[in-house]
């Protein structure tokens, strides 16, 4: 019958732009030792993705599919977990090690293959073993698809990279969290609180390398804001401004304003901001 053929045919079309509509990125996560300095320290072997420190900042849109193939070239069994990914019959994708999967032995790799679908705004990754997701942690950034914008009124002009604050040991976070399980005591408290690895330069030898974010006075610019640190509740404030906080754990929130965000360790929150106040630094 022609007319039931043309609804198949519109059919498999529906079918097939949907299928062009989400898209599949691949990407290949080596975990490495990677040799950096921080706090005066000539150098310091740390556990790192592709070399990076934070890792490379994963972005999709929604619905996109993603594959990480993650070969660990490292000396210490590793996983990666997706903080945040609902992990819609993907479970296997999830990385808790011995809950999930065993973890990956040096050598050896692991597919992670999982599809962001129902969840836009701000998310990361790190490893799961130990604690070396000190050092091994991404940002993972999910856009509303292609054709659609954010939900808010004010769209920003501008989108900075994000913002990862976390910790750093001048020690082999391995070690510190080590000997705190032989010997009972709780586990050193870290040596510096950083930015996007970087400790702030208010810190010995590291006003250098300061993590920097250019701004243009009085364009709307929208931040995102990840607690990386391992178990530290961490305040943020912008000197002079107030942000709007439109999203928070790849959720919109009800827009607010404020001049200081609590993120617990793991949380994320997304702001708007417009710089439009001296003295120019903040
Ligand atoms: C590394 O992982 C394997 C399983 O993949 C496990 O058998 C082994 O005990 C682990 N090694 C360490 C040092 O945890
Ligand atoms: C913990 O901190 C103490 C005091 O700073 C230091 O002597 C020790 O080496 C550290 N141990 C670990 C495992 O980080
Ligand atoms: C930030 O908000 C507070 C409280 O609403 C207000 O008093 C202050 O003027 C605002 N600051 C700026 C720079 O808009
Ligand atoms: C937040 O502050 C901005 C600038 O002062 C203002 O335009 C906006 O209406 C405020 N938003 C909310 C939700 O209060
Ligand atoms: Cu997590």
């Amino acid at each position: 019958m022609p007319s039931s053929g043309c609804a198949c045919w519109l059919l498999s079309l529906a079918l097939l732009w949907s299928l062009a509509a989400a898209k599949e990125q691949y990407h290949e996560f080596v975990i490495r030792e990677t040799t950096v300095k921080r706090l005066c320290k000539t150098s310091q072997t740390v556990m790192t993705v592709n070399g990076q420190f934070p890792g490379p900042t994963l972005e999709m849109e929604e619905g996109d599919s993603v594959v990480v193939n993650l070969i660990n070239r490292g000396s210490y069994n590793v996983t990666l977990h997706w903080h945040g990914v609902r992990q819609m019959r993907t479970g296997w994708s999830d990385g808790p090690e011995y809950v999930t999967q065993c973890p990956v032995r040096p050598g050896q790799s692991y597919r992670y293959r999982f599809t962001v679908a129902g969840q836009e705004g701000t998310l990361w990754w790190h490893a799961h073993s130990s604690w070396l997701r000190a050092t091994v942690y991404g940002a993972l950034l999910i856009r509303p698809r292609h054709g659609s914008s954010y939900p808010f009124d004010a769209q920003p002009t501008r989108e900075l990279d994000p913002i990862l604050l976390g910790e750093w040991w001048d020690m082999n976070p391995v070690d510190v969290v080590r000997a705190a399980t032989r010997t009972g005591a709780a586990p050193n408290i870290s040596d510096a609180l950083t930015v996007n690895g970087q400790p702030g330069d208010l810190y010995k030898c590291s006003s250098q390398d300061t993590a920097v974010f250019p701004v243009k006075s009085g364009e709307t610019n929208l931040l995102r804001f990840i607690n990386a640190a391992l178990n530290t509740e961490l305040f943020v404030s912008l000197a002079g401004h107030n942000m709007t906080v439109v999203g928070a754990d790849a959720s919109y929130t009800k827009p607010y304003n404020t001049s200081l965000l609590l993120l617990a360790p793991g949380q994320t929150t997304d702001v708007l901001v417009t710089f439009d106040q001296p003295p120019g630094r903040y």
